[in-house]
């Protein structure tokens, strides 16, 4: 993505888009890094055309990506192997024996990390003994990877290490009570860089390889995606919450400074660090994860769906008949969605979805109730009032889902920018290239009034999806601990 930005301006341009196709090998399921390292250089390619075309300069670089993940370098910088999904099944029932040496409750307290069972910490502790980690001299996540191999310089940025575990939101450094107490060797990571911090120039290898004929700057970003999206919201009071839609819906609040009670940990709402000294207090909900994957299913059983004719067909469909907890880690692995979806309405006891459109209408009235639910419980757990939730990222796009969590939340709902993570990155490197001043409040009135956004107000039937909800939250009580 390019970004044009000057002080009332800010377009992006999509210049080169390419797939990511985790691998699976041995038993374990890997990210491809190197076919995505090679995607970026030929994005760097395009987009220094692309800016050339228009007589401008490249500025500078920012490098966003999904959390929790990391590669291993050795004693020669060389990677030790590819580095492995977090929805790998490798950390199954590690968090069991984390909790034996270090109590949820006191985990909770340092980190105020919700739990995800694919945390940082467990794929540490699920690969303790693995040669790899023994012969390790560094550990990057994966966007400070990228960063590293671009301009040979290595860093920790810190909105992304916050997902590690490893951070204690209130100092906003390393951990060393987690750390000790897992074996965990903090000396693995280089030093934390902040969001809008200086993080090298491309190196000549990377020059080459894209064509570049200048060291252009690459700038320290809110590196973990939704850091980024969270800049990348067009709120112009305070009174919002948000939710980035993607492969997974994150739920939440900005805060100031974490929650870190009892109640917030029950409720599992985890304190991410965010740009410019912020909190994002927030919930993940399993996201449009849960659509892609029946999409994958149905393309593989010779049944392939249009997503447009799908999403009308659901919006026919009748409202709220079958409902899953789309917060239920069940959901998280890949591979047999409708089934696994049909299962949980089976346990349920609620109608089963049969065609791909019932399916898509459960998937996306779920996805609102566990909307509306993360936003009721990050207000009371905070103390906080919302009355406009923002939805960016992808799902922006997505008109039933806008709808439905308006309706869903009793709140009005502004829609887009579906690619607040891109802009997100954008600003931040602008503010430090001197092209914007300002905080976030500034950023955002810059997004609110060049950006195109939709609303929605709610309508329909209230009492309907309180029933619902409450149907899910019994459900819940009975299931599963939160
Ligand atoms: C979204 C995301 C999310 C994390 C997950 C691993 O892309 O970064 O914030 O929890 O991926």
């Amino acid at each position: 993505m390019v970004g044009t930005v000057a002080p009332g301006t800010l377009e992006l341009q999509e210049v080169h888009r390419f797939p990511n196709r985790p691998v699976r090998v041995a038993g374990t399921l890997h990210w491809d890094i190197l076919a995505l390292y090679q995607g970026v250089l030929d994005g760097l390619r395009t987009a220094a055309e692309a800016v050339r075309a228009k007589g401008n300069r490249l500025a500078g670089i920012g490098i966003d990506t999904w959390a929790v993940d990391y590669g291993l370098l050795g004693e020669d910088g060389t990677l030790l192997g590819n580095p492995v999904h977090y929805r790998d099944s490798r950390t199954d029932g590690t968090a069991e024996k984390v909790a034996a040496v270090l109590a949820p409750r006191d985990l909770y307290a340092a980190t105020g990390l919700q739990h995800l069972p694919f945390n940082t910490i467990y794929q540490l502790t699920a690969a303790q003994d693995s040669p790899a980690l023994g012969a390790a001299r560094r550990l990057l996540l994966i966007p400070d990877l990228v960063s590293y191999w671009l301009t040979g310089e290595a860093g920790t940025e810190l909105t992304n290490a916050s997902t590690t575990q490893l951070i204690d939101p209130r100092t906003r450094t390393w951990s060393r009570t987690v750390a000790d107490a897992l074996g965990i060797d903090l000396s693995l990571f280089p030093p934390l860089r902040h969001p809008g911090d200086p993080a090298g120039t491309l190196c000549e290898e990377s020059m080459a390889a894209t064509g570049i004929e200048e060291p252009v700057p690459v700038t320290a970003v809110g590196s973990h995606d939704t850091a980024s999206a969270v800049v990348g919201v067009p709120a112009t009071s305070p009174d919002f919450a948000y939710i980035a839609t993607g492969t997974w819906s994150l739920a939440g609040l900005e805060l100031d400074s974490p929650v870190l009670t009892e109640a917030s940990r029950r409720a599992n709402f985890t304190n991410e660090l965010g740009v410019d000294g912020t909190v994002r207090y927030l919930r993940n909900i399993m996201g449009l994860w849960m659509l892609q994957e029946c999409l994958r299913t149905w393309e593989a059983q010779g049944r392939p769906q249009d997503l447009r004719t799908l999403l009308d067909e659901a919006a026919r469909c009748a409202p709220l008949r079958s409902v899953v907890d789309a917060g239920a880690p069940e959901f998280i692995a890949p591979d047999r969605m409708p089934d696994r979806i049909a299962e949980a309405c089976r346990r349920a006891g609620r109608p089963v979805p049969r065609t791909p459109a019932e399916t898509t209408r459960c998937v996306l009235d779920s996805l609102a109730l566990a909307h509306r639910r993360a936003i009721e419980d990050a207000q009371r757990l905070s103390g906080r009032t919302v009355r406009t939730v923002h939805i960016v990222g992808g799902g922006a796009h997505n008109e039933l889902l806008c709808r439905l969590t308006a309706d869903a939340c009793g709140l009005p709902v502004l829609a887009g920018p579906a690619e607040a993570t891109a802009l997100g990155n954008v600003l931040v490197q602008a503010r430090t290239a001197g092209v914007l001043t300002g905080g976030l409040t500034d950023l955002r009135e810059l997004l609110h009034s060049t950006q195109p956004l939709r609303q929605y107000e709610p309508s329909g039937d209230q009492a309907a999806w309180s029933r619902a909800a409450a149907l899910v939250e019994g459900g819940r009580a009975e299931g599963q601990e939160e």
